[in-house]
């Protein structure tokens, strides 16, 4: 694994717990941990469980006994990791979004394509998907119960930004994180949005804003945050993305993702609302999703609330008796169930770099969308 912050925490919990509570097809070995600096790579290899740890990803792509590189740095650095271990004969599991600029996302994808001849799989790291309310959520909608999608309503909305004095870290800095709450949690109900659909957004209108443009620069840094010096710089990136798209299906989305949505701390929801009724799911409510049959009779109409943990359920079956709840860790460890299940098939896991790049193409669609004044603007432009 390449990387050791939040989301180095987040997928080392998952290597570590699918091989424990799923029955794997392949051992999983946590070999070598890479960062930048020895001391703190060592400090977290030894607390998350890897093996070694290492400061040089090239010479750990390269080596024999690396069969998966699990790439979780920032977005600037994604293209040439990923790249480089698909071409060494890796199986690559990317963070998402899957780069900074869709010119990256096409390398990538093509990479991935070259690789994919040889047997070399890659995915990217959506990891919401493997939420089972959300899987539920899209089983539910592909057996037809709320029938033809009229209108999706998809938010992400945090508030970790609302203080003008937290600090300019690299998700505030276009150059490291390609844009801000757009590609950061925008991307996430883009891809949720189309995966529960099974349709792609085709066109888009939006607008992005920076609403503190100036933060103090960074002295030491920890987990979102860290510590502040005196200096200010440039926030390059936008604060809040609010944007309409249009299905392939034909349905509009709303599609909103912010960080300066005071009081909201992780709050991704998504609500489908078609012709013979709607689901609803809310990740700050995460076994739970919800469901309104318009076939049901008038008096017990209404949202009624399916409580995500019967062994029936998506993934459940691995963990507790019903009732006894899942949290925010256990998609990360289903990502990696996924993932050695497809390489063991030699099938690609999804979502592929190919999903990647379109939900890159969709999030670089809503900025020029922004710069033209909000006008309608194709995904992917026709050709001139
Ligand atoms: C920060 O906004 C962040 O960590 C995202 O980068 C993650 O993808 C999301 O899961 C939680 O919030």
């Amino acid at each position: 694994m390449i990387g050791h912050g939040f989301m180095g925490a987040a997928h080392s919990v998952g290597w570590r717990q699918a091989p424990r509570m799923f029955d794997l097809a392949r051992d999983v070995e946590m070999a070598v941990l890479v960062g930048r600096s020895p001391e703190p790579t060592a400090q977290a290899a030894a607390k998350w469980g890897w093996t070694e740890s290492a400061v040089d990803w090239r010479e750990v792509v390269a080596r024999d006994d690396i069969d998966v590189v699990d790439v979780v740095t920032p977005g600037f650095s994604h293209a040439e990791i990923a790249i480089a271990a698909l071409e060494a004969g890796k199986h690559v599991l990317c963070e998402k979004p899957l780069a900074n600029t869709v010119e990256e996302a096409v390398g990538m994808a093509a990479a991935a394509e070259r690789a994919a001849e040889r047997g070399v799989l890659a995915m990217v790291g959506f990891t919401y998907r493997r939420v089972p309310a959300v899987t539920l959520l899209r089983d539910l909608i592909a057996e037809g119960r709320v029938g033809r999608i009229n209108q999706i309503r998809a938010a992400y909305r945090q508030d970790w930004l609302v203080d003008p004095e937290s600090p300019l870290t690299w998700r505030l800095q276009k150059d490291l994180a390609g844009s801000g709450a757009l590609g950061d949690i925008g991307a996430h109900i883009i891809d949720l949005t189309q995966f529960v659909t099974g349709q792609q957004v085709e066109a888009v209108s939006g607008t992005v804003e920076t609403i503190v443009t100036s933060r103090p620069i960074l002295g030491e840094r920890s987990g979102l945050g860290g510590t502040v010096t005196a200096e200010r710089g440039e926030v390059s990136v936008d604060d809040v993305a609010v944007f309409t798209g249009r299905l392939s299906g034909g349905a509009l989305v709303s599609f909103e993702a912010t960080r300066f949505a005071t009081g909201r701390k992780n709050g991704l929801s998504i609500e489908v609302s078609g012709e013979r009724g709607a689901l609803r799911f809310d990740l700050e409510d995460l076994n739970t999703l919800r469901f309104y049959d318009r076939s049901a009779p008038d008096e017990v109409q209404g949202f009624t609330r399916i409580l995500v943990t019967e062994p029936t359920h998506p993934y459940l079956s691995a963990w507790w008796p019903a009732g006894h709840m899942l949290g925010y860790e256990h998609a990360f460890t289903h990502q990696v169930v996924d993932l050695v299940a497809a390489i063991d098939a030699g099938t690609a896991p999804h979502p592929t770099f190919d999903e990647g790049l379109q939900v890159q193409q969709v999030l670089a669609a809503v900025e020029t969308s922004s710069a033209n004044g909000s006008t309608w603007t194709s995904v992917v432009p026709e050709p001139a």
